[in-house]
């Protein structure tokens, strides 16, 4: 049997046009059902860990008042970054020789725009950083001293992120001769031992509809210098998208990221799943590669409806807090 000009067999397309038959039949199987179009939702701002009701204090005045949901995340970690925590912003978790560094970035639903920094040196408010590189500059990543050379151009003061309580963890640590555990194997066989908790995210929708999330931490205790977690890349630490929402990790980074965790959630519920199941599905993906971790993820559309789940971490109150004109609600995580 020869082929026509166009390359197609006659007998095949005879089958074919059986088939096409066939599936006219039966139309609903062909396609997927389409996702409903998110509607444009009413303002929110969701906050992490116990820092929750704080943060989104803070941040929800500003959606309240008609503010953007920029500035209301950019706020609400500010406030975070500034507590003292031990885990998140100055004065946190030392690295191998002591100096903490810090990874943050924002995200902008409208334009799809990103800035980050990692490793970021003797600059307090890591997250407003980030905003200066997505919004002064066409890069979406800056790191190491380089982000502070940065940070310090665009008017930010530079000073120590060294704490009595960093520098004394560190004078224990380093009192027994040890390396970073970072050294060690894989979390496969045995659960990791990072104690590591607390990675602010936040996600807010102003009442113009716009979407926006953010996260900030200091990372791994005792980290390799240099190191950068999940926080600071986009689908790994924190994801969104204008037309449906948003998703913020926090937990082993290092094997977090290898996954895009907060890209998975967003795009699953692009198809239409519900978050917790999106969330569900993600974390399963990561504990069935054989990853033994503790991890967590708060996810919410921008219709409002929200879900969180975690790995591990049996004994660790991961929550999240979301603050809608209602009120403010705290949501403890299970894990998954
Ligand atoms: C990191 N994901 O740098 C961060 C740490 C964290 O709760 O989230 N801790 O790996």
């Amino acid at each position: 049997m020869g082929k026509d000009k166009a390359g197609f067999s006659r007998r095949a397309f005879g089958a074919g046009a059986l088939g096409v038959a066939a599936v006219a039949a039966t139309p609903s199987e062909a396609k997927p059902a389409k996702p409903k179009p998110m509607p444009v939702g009413k303002p929110f701002i969701l906050t992490t860990w116990d820092f929750g009701p704080g943060a989104n204090d803070i941040g929800w005045p500003i959606l309240a008042s008609g503010g953007s949901a920029i500035d209301a995340v950019e706020q609400a970690i500010n406030h975070v970054e500034l507590l003292g925590d031990y885990w998140v912003g100055a004065g946190g978790v030392p690295n191998e020789v002591a100096e903490t560094t810090l990874d943050a970035m924002i995200m902008w639903g409208p334009t799809h725009d990103v800035g980050a920094v990692g490793c970021l040196k003797r600059v307090k408010k890591a997250i407003s950083v980030a905003r200066k590189v997505m919004e002064q500059t066409q890069h979406s990543l800056i790191v190491g001293d380089d982000a502070t050379r940065f940070a310090v151009r665009m008017g930010f003061a530079e000073t120590s992120l060294t704490s009595l309580k960093s520098q004394d963890a560190w004078d224990k640590w380093a009192a027994n001769n040890e390396k970073s555990d970072a050294f060690g194997p894989e979390p496969i066989a045995k659960r990791d031992q990072v104690k590591q908790h607390d990675t602010v995210g936040s996600i807010a929708l102003d009442a113009a509809g716009n979407l926006c999330v953010g996260c900030s931490t200091n990372g791994r205790e005792f980290k390799i210098p240099g190191r950068v977690g999940d926080s600071p890349i986009p689908g790994a630490g924190a994801y969104c998208d204008q037309a449906v929402g948003a998703a913020v990790a926090t937990g082993n980074g290092d094997v977090m990221m290898r996954f895009l965790p907060t890209f998975h959630v967003v795009e699953l519920m692009r198809g239409g799943m519900e978050p917790d199941l999106a969330v569900k599905t993600v974390l399963s993906r990561i504990r069935d590669a054989g990853y033994n971790i503790g991890g967590g993820i708060a996810a919410i559309r921008r219709d409002g409806a929200h879900a969180g789940g975690k790995l591990g971490w049996e004994d660790s109150p991961f929550s999240y807090s979301v603050q809608t004109e209602t009120g403010n609600v705290k949501v403890p995580v299970k894990a998954v």
